[in-house]
């Protein structure tokens, strides 16, 4: 069985350890680099260079097996967590990651 470890902590480095989020799933390793993927474009589903909560619920389930993004909602843990992204990503507090406050991989050449 390979169950790889995905940590939202490749949303940014400014999060501190005891908020890790830490999924299971066979989709993602990213321990070994830095990921190679623009996750600020995999995230903004609707493409208008802001990350709201909801499109980060609906990435952070789709790389869950077996999650949907209202089961995540009820989950008091992962919506604790959610919560505190936010606060470390969302500077100007308006409820919505901006390109400039995302402090992922957020650079196609990366
Ligand atoms: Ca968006
Ligand atoms: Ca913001």
């Amino acid at each position: 069985e390979s169950v790889n470890t995905f940590t939202i902590i490749i949303l940014g480095t400014s999060i501190p350890s005891n908020a890790t989020l830490i999924f299971e799933t066979e989709l993602l390793n990213i321990e070994d680099g830095p990921p190679l993927v623009n996750l600020f474009k995999e995230i903004d589903s609707n493409e208008d260079s802001q990350l709201s909560r909801e499109e980060l619920v609906e990435y952070i389930a789709k790389q869950v097996p077996g999650a949907d993004a209202a089961e995540l909602e009820e989950d008091i843990e992962q919506k604790k967590l959610i919560d505190e992204i936010f606060v470390h990503e969302d500077k100007n507090k308006d409820g919505l990651i901006s390109h400039e406050e995302f402090s992922g991989p957020k650079h196609d050449e990366l």
